[in-house]
């Protein structure tokens, strides 16, 4: 058995005043209760470093820009690398980043994985990007998530790390089944994702009201369905005004829920992850190489 004990480690609400100095401290904090516990791996949540700046219409380019990330790690984030390398444990992070190319800004909603050196050994840039690209009117919270990134160009690649085949994903990436197709396909063993997710996203109180459910639902089939470890990190609670789900969650290959956030607040939840619990999926009834069948498939590329 290949055994990687794993953290997520959900967030509470970050206000628009907190520093990065101050996320990253409530960060390192997480991650040496994680080390505590054993961990060798530690699952941060999506954009962790600020607060979820998409619900703002933010027109001034400059203010826009300060929820952003021009490098990493930073002057800012270096303490997390730092003390990543000195307890020995590798995290995964969600942040907005910011490159200029050619003079032109390009914006992505950007996650990262980091060894136990603190070396970076992946990059994942969020592809399905919820909400719109104008205010919408009527709104109490605004989803710019179209206006303020761009579809990640990176596709779903999957990294050799931590003893296994290493995958990431971002937020609404959850609710699709061909993130985590793309990444079975490469016999990825643990899917590693954050996310953002209010309460009033799509205007409709029964939608709504399952918002919790939906979000276990998508992950919980994911990982079924692709024999994978799926580790979701809520950033939760009431954020400048706008109530979003927590539950964290760290899903087995089997799709069972093996540990889960109790808190809407700063929380670390561990498992004991077998990365080889999801072979006796991947080699009977998941044998994708045997039983699928892509020429009756051909729909879902084309449109
Ligand atoms: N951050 C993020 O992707 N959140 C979306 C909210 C719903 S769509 C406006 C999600 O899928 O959870």
């Amino acid at each position: 058995a290949r055994h990687l004990i794993t953290a997520a480690a959900q967030m509470g609400p970050i206000s628009r005043s907190e520093t990065r100095a101050d996320t990253v401290r409530r960060l390192v904090e997480m991650m040496r209760e994680a080390k505590a516990r054993g961990c060798g791996l530690v699952v941060f949540t999506e954009l962790a470093l600020t607060t979820f700046f998409p619900r703002w219409m933010i027109g001034d380019e400059a203010e826009l820009d300060s929820f952003y990330e021009a490098e990493m790690p930073s002057a800012a984030t270096q303490p997390l690398f730092d003390e990543a390398k000195r307890l020995g444990i590798g995290f995964n992070l969600g942040y907005a980043e910011l490159v200029v190319e050619a003079g032109v800004k390009r914006r992505f909603n950007t996650t990262i994985l980091v060894d136990a050196t603190g070396r970076i050994i992946g990059k994942y840039r969020k592809v399905h990007l919820p909400g719109h690209d104008a205010p919408q009117a009527g709104r109490a919270f605004q989803h710019l998530e179209k206006r303020y990134f761009e579809p990640g160009d990176l596709g779903f690649p999957v990294f050799r790390g931590f003893g296994g085949v290493m995958g990431m994903a971002i937020c609404n990436d959850r609710r699709w089944p061909e993130t985590y197709r793309v990444m079975g396909l490469q016999g990825v063993d643990m899917v590693m994702l954050g996310y953002n997710t209010p309460f009033d996203h799509t205007g409709d109180e029964a939608v709504n009201s399952l918002t919790l459910f939906h979000n276990h639902l998508s992950m919980q089939a994911g990982a079924y369905q692709n024999a994978t470890w799926v580790v979701g990190t809520a950033k939760c609670g009431t954020e400048e005004g706008s109530k979003m789900g927590g539950q964290s969650v760290i899903v087995a290959p089997s799709g069972e829920i093996v540990a889960q956030a109790v808190t809407v607040e700063d929380e670390v939840i561990t498992a004991k992850c077998d990365l080889d619990m999801g072979r006796i999926y991947k080699e009977t009834i998941f044998n994708f190489a045997r039983h699928r069948r892509p020429e009756h498939y051909r729909l879902i590329v084309e449109r």
